[in-house]
């Protein structure tokens, strides 16, 4: 009975993912569904990108959080048009709750549109959004060993950042490592190392993500 209930939440919201994406190609906006945990640096992450692609790319973001507009602040402060969304205790974002923040969205004004979803590797990983690319960030102090531990979420993504490579020199990571226990859940998502607050590696990510736009 639980099984079914899941199958028919989690298919409800795919379907309303699919219209959101469709809303977004009809308006040549590519969106990414940016997860990690608590802390690994989502925000300085879309901030430190915002700051790499200006001028080439026009950014929007969504922000969720279970309380608070601390990330949304920032993001205005960027420049950036922004909208918060509180789960009010909600671990994970869901499609219609995206939906919703479309319709306030500026989208003719925008190319990127950056989710940043609820701090958590877990329930993060079962709800398309609608969107484009699923991304997750690792960041060094959480250790190498997460793809073993999160296998739904690395095995769920197509791309994957490590960053806080600044920290390298005081912790110990692997990126051999990180890199192996990643290759056994998900052979294919490109793999990238940067620092946000640094800059260095951001290069690489940025390039990347803008020949996909295409
Ligand atoms: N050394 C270093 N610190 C970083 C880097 N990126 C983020 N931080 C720091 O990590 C802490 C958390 O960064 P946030 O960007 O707020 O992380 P978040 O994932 O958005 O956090 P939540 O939204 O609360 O889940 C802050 O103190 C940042 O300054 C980095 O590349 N290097
Ligand atoms: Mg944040």
């Amino acid at each position: 009975m639980k099984v079914r209930i899941l199958e028919s939440i989690l298919s409800a919201n795919d379907g309303v993912a699919t219209a959101n994406r469709r809303l977004l190609d009809s308006r040549a906006v590519y969106c990414i569904n940016l997860m990690a945990s608590p802390g690994a640096g989502k925000t300085t992450f879309i901030l430190a990108m915002a700051r790499h692609l200006g001028g080439r790319l026009r950014m929007g973001v969504i922000e969720a959080d279970l309380a608070s507009r601390v990330d949304a602040d920032k993001v205005a402060a960027a420049g950036l048009p922004v909208l918060q969304i509180n789960t009010d205790g909600g671990c994970h974002l869901n499609a219609p709750q995206v939906t919703a923040a479309l319709e306030t969205m500026p989208l003719d004004d925008i190319d990127l549109l950056i989710i940043e979803n609820v701090g958590n590797l877990v329930c993060t990983a079962g709800y398309d959004l609608g969107e484009h690319l699923k991304l997750v960030l690792a960041s060094v102090p959480e250790g190498d060993d997460k793809p073993y531990k999160y296998p739904n979420m690395f095995g769920v993504v197509q791309a994957v950042v490590v960053t806080k490579t600044d920290l390298k020199p005081y912790i110990p990571f692997s990126s051999t490592e990180f890199a192996k226990a990643l290759r056994g859940i998900n052979p294919d998502a490109p793999l990238f190392e940067l620092s946000a607050t640094t800059g260095e590696g951001l290069d690489r990510w940025c390039e990347w993500l803008v020949k996909r736009l295409g």
